[in-house]
């Protein structure tokens, strides 16, 4: 196996996506924090990319979780975090692609409205430029995220998986990208400090109707995370 390092920012899902999968596939690797903002232009340089995660094996640059995952899983195909029945491998894309790049990337939008408020800067201008936050987006974004989490909500009360009858890339997409909606998993399964905790999540994370869907990625977490989530210099 090629020398892996995982450039990371430690409270991303996307981040906690690609540790998650190299967790999952049982290989070593290092990882470095990423300082928003004063990183990003050697960032770019080195790698082309203007986000983290970025997956290096042997220096050389596999790209972002996306690319990482597909990686992971041509190089090491067991265990499984795709299944092979075409279907059953499609929903889980489709379940990938809406977590990941369509309702996380909303509930960003969401999560800046209430960073500019509380005036946390200066990563709540970067954020907003960088993201193309406007209060029109964020309260799209906002409505696109209130009825996912209404409808997955419901479907997640009544079976372990998303898709088919195994933990699959759909579950571990979707647990991490509901960082930003419902905020962090409990801390004996994810590490982090009190003040980081208040900054993810919607206004509404704690209703009650949105109970089972916590209750879901927390037995997720418990049963297929497989270790306490930790920041890389306690790890
Ligand atoms: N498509 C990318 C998305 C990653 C992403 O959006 N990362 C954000 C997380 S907030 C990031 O690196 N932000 C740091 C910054 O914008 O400075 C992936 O799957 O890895």
């Amino acid at each position: 196996m090629a020398d892996l390092e995982l450039l990371e920012l430690y409270v991303s899902p996307w981040s906690e996506r690609a540790r998650w999968a190299l967790d999952w596939k049982g290989v070593r690797y290092a990882r470095r924090e990423y300082l928003p903002i004063a990183d990003e232009e050697e960032l770019r340089q080195k790698t082309g990319l203007s986000t983290v995660p970025v997956l290096f094996a042997d220096g050389a640059v596999i790209g972002d979780s996306n690319a990482a995952l597909e990686w992971l899983e041509e190089k090491i195909p067991e265990p499984a975090l795709l299944p092979r029945e075409p279907r059953a491998r499609a929903q889980v894309r489709a379940w990938e692609i809406a977590a990941s790049e369509a309702i996380a990337p909303a509930g960003r939008l969401v999560m800046i409205t209430g960073l500019r408020k509380r005036g946390i800067e200066p990563l709540a201008s970067h954020f907003a430029s960088k993201y193309g936050w406007t209060e029109q987006r964020a309260a799209e974004g906002g409505r696109l995220v209130d009825g996912f989490l209404r409808d997955l909500t419901r479907a997640v009360a009544g079976s372990r998986y998303l898709v088919g009858e195994q933990f699959t890339r759909a579950d571990l997409t979707v647990a991490c990208m509901l960082g930003p909606l419902l905020g962090f998993p409990p801390d004996d399964l994810f590490e982090v400090d009190p003040g980081m905790r208040t900054m993810f999540g919607l206004p509404n994370k704690g209703d009650a109707a949105l109970a089972p869907l916590h209750a879901w990625r927390e037995a997720i977490y418990r049963a297929h995370r497989g270790r306490r989530v930790t920041p890389a210099v306690a790890a």
